[in-house]
């Protein structure tokens, strides 16, 4: 099957990528549309950053930011809500959000309660932390067990769509990341549905080829996110989370293509 296209909209000042552009609820529905049209299956609405060192916000502030933009995004498409808040995700489902996209893969009783998607997500440590000196024994097993474990459990408290996403550069290193991309079938093999979110994170930017020593802007990162998106996708990855929707729809129907070709 053809592989998803999430794409991110931040309704944020302070996002890696996006931050600060589409923080006014009229350019976000704007660029929500414009996602709309290039393809975009699910777009992912969220109002607190999770970079490295983001600060977290108030649950009134989060709800202010990404409420309004759910409930004008939602008659024309499938939205995701990014948050950790159980308060901001039961409005967000309110509001007309059908999935919750969860990065401290905490919040099933939520999906649970309202009936709504849930993606559990990996993370080693808090946003504010995180980056600082990430470990691990068995980076792909300790992952893949804390992602599957979770997600039983949701399908026991009764979601039913449960997704599981390895958490890429969310207390991870380059070689971890890396490890996890090329192990990818492992997580796949659990059986739960694969998210993968690669879009632009900081070790594409070493990745990429500028002047040494120099990181690849986040404008300069189309190159490597298309690849990790697709090279995910051919790995079995049943969603990618972008930034740049249009591009990746394209990649996801070739990968789609190439699965029918016999
Ligand atoms: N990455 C980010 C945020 N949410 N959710 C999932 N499921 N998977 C990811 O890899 C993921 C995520 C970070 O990217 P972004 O939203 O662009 O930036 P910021 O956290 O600064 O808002």
């Amino acid at each position: 099957m053809q592989p998803l296209v999430m794409g991110v909209l931040n309704v944020t000042p302070d996002s890696f990528s996006d931050g600060g552009r589409y923080l006014d609820s009229e350019r976000a529905l704007e660029r929500g549309l414009e996602m709309v049209q290039e393809g975009a299956d699910v777009v992912d609405v969220g109002g607190e950053s999770s970079r490295p060192g983001a600060e977290p916000v108030s649950e009134a502030e989060e709800c202010r930011r990404v409420l309004p933009v759910i409930e004008a995004l939602a008659p024309h498409v499938r939205v995701s809500v990014d948050t950790v808040k159980p308060a901001v995700a039961e409005a967000a489902v309110g509001a007309g959000a059908t999935l919750v996209n969860d990065i401290s893969a905490s919040l099933w009783p939520v999906a649970a309660s309202t009936g709504a998607g849930w993606v559990a997500m990996h993370m080693q440590g808090t946003p504010r932390t995180m980056q600082d000196d990430p470990r691990y024994d068995d980076v792909v097993g300790e992952i893949r067990s804390f992602v599957l474990a979770r997600a039983r459990h949701a399908q026991e408290a009764g979601v039913t769509e449960v997704w599981v996403d390895p958490g890429i550069g969310f207390g991870k290193t380059m070689d971890h990341n890396l490890a996890l991309l090329r192990h990818l079938g492992e997580l796949v093999a659990g059986g739960f549905p694969v998210l993968v979110g690669t879009s632009r994170k900081s070790f594409l930017g070493r990745l990429s080829p500028t002047p040494v020593g120099r990181m690849a802007s986040v404008e300069q990162r189309l190159a490597a996110s298309l690849s990790t998106a697709t090279w995910a996708m051919l790995a079995g990855a049943s969603m990618v989370r972008v930034h740049d929707v249009a591009a990746s729809v394209q990649a996801a129907t070739l990968v789609g293509q190439t699965e029918l070709a016999s």
